[in-house]
């Protein structure tokens, strides 16, 4: 499937620090650093039924910020992120407003490639939808089925959680968390002829009025965490080194993956890493609950993209918190004073700014110090009467540069 346009991203004179990331299976901020120059990241992507909210680009901005902070310390990085185009959401939305559901996932992939467009967040290598994957997703659960991890249940196949003696290691959840959470998360424990409440369905036999596949095991169409099992480990290969996606895949999704991966005999990710959740009047923005701010209805009324990347920078990715107008309206004023002070040309000296937003960024993305020190430096400059002694000539452009850079902001 086809992505979005990369933006331009500037060369910056300075090389930024190795990166370290906290990783949900070992409870620890860890280096990313491995063999070779490579990173690797899988991104959880959109189930496109609606348009892109606030917290879809809270998640997909922060891993943004790895990829920068990554090529920033001269890595290469491949980057895949699926587009989960055919699931129970997107086909009962399908239903309601009467489209055609292959029409209204076109449509909001669509709008979220120019909302992440508009929001410059690098596009991925590979842009993967579930319904071209079908054919990887058949081959690894035949290496699942050969692994003797697959059972069925009427016509549907199952996932055995017990074919991977590493089930848990992700989320370290205890069984009593997993099966309170399992229900709220697509999961079905109490379908009888299940061998354990907690298997995941991989491969769901058609269903009336449904789009299927055919497949050796009758038609149907994939389960939800093998889809991005098998789009990960086809276009990054095993032990990649980061998988990300928001905390509400922590549980099962982001175990489950790990798991099919595991029992297929091969490792998974390296690390894994979430974005917190961003609430709306006091609840998790979610599809569900239609408590949203969306990206496109911010763009339709004239908001500067760059502010609104601005009001997700200020938040440490890992935080829960709440959208508001006010934030919004306050980056728009904080903008204004950054394009005011790169304006001028000469300012405080930039090169000490290089290092404390490069070093920031590197030490587990850390967005709310990299724009304070670019804060201090406008202070800093705009506070300037006539040119001090210490003024440095180039300042703007390097600090155009690197808040373009490192954070994604053309000022
Ligand atoms: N297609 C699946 C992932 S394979 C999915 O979860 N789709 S989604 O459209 O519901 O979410 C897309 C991405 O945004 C996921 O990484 C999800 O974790 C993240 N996300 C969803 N809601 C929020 C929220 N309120 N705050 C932060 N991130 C969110
Ligand atoms: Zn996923």
């Amino acid at each position: 499937m086809r992505a979005w346009s990369a933006p331009e991203v500037p060369a910056l004179p300075a090389t930024g620090p190795e990166v370290s990331l906290f990783d949900h299976a070992t409870g620890d901020v860890v280096s990313t650093g491995s063999e070779g120059q490579r990173r690797s990241l899988y991104v959880c992507g959109i189930t496109p039924y609606d348009a892109t909210h606030m917290g879809h680009a809270n998640t997909f901005l922060a891993f943004d910020l790895l990829n920068r902070a990554w090529r920033n310390a001269g890595h290469e990085v491949d980057y895949v992120q699926n587009v989960t185009d055919v699931d129970d959401p997107l086909l009962e939305r399908a239903e309601k407003v009467g489209v055609d559901w292959r029409e209204l996932a076109e449509r909001e992939t669509e709008l979220y490639r120019t909302d992440m467009e508009a929001l410059r967040v690098i596009s991925p290598l590979v842009y993967a939808g579930a319904v071209e994957s079908v054919p990887l997703i058949l081959e690894m659960i035949g290496e699942l089925e050969r692994a003797g991890a697959v059972y069925r249940v009427d016509d549907d196949l199952y996932f055995s959680v017990s074919a991977d003696p590493r089930f848990g290691e992700e989320s370290r959840m205890s069984r009593e968390e997993m099966l309170a959470i399992f229900p709220e998360r697509g999961g079905d424990p109490d379908r009888p002829g299940k061998k354990d409440p907690l298997d995941p369905l991989i491969w769901l036999a058609e269903r009336p009025g449904e789009p299927s596949w055919p497949s050796p095991y009758g038609p149907g169409r994939p389960g939800w965490h093998i889809e991005c099992s098998a789009i990960a480990l086809e276009y990054l290969g095993a032990g990649f080194t980061v998988q990300g996606g928001g905390s509400d895949l922590v549980f099962p999704h982001h175990e489950m993956s790990a798991s099919h991966a595991h029992a297929a005999g091969k490792e998974f990710a390296r690390i894994y890493t979430h974005g917190g959740m961003v609430g709306y009047d006091g609840e998790k923005m979610s599809k569900s609950r239609g408590n949203l701010v969306f990206v496109s209805a911010l763009r339709n009324s004239e908001v500067d993209p760059m502010a609104i990347r601005l009001v997700l920078l200020r938040h440490h990715y890992r935080t829960d918190w709440e959208w508001t107008d006010e934030q919004l309206f306050d980056a728009v004023d904080t903008l204004a004073d950054w394009r005011r002070a790169v304006a001028l040309g000469r300012g405080a000296q930039a090169a000490p700014v290089v290092e404390t937003v490069l070093g920031a960024l590197a030490d587990d993305l850390d967005a709310p110090r990299a724009v304070a020190a670019v804060q201090a430096w406008v202070d800093a400059t705009l506070g300037t009467d006539g040119l001090a002694e210490t003024s440095d000539p180039t300042a703007g452009e390097q600090i155009a540069a690197l808040v373009d850079a490192a954070l994604g902001i053309r000022l």
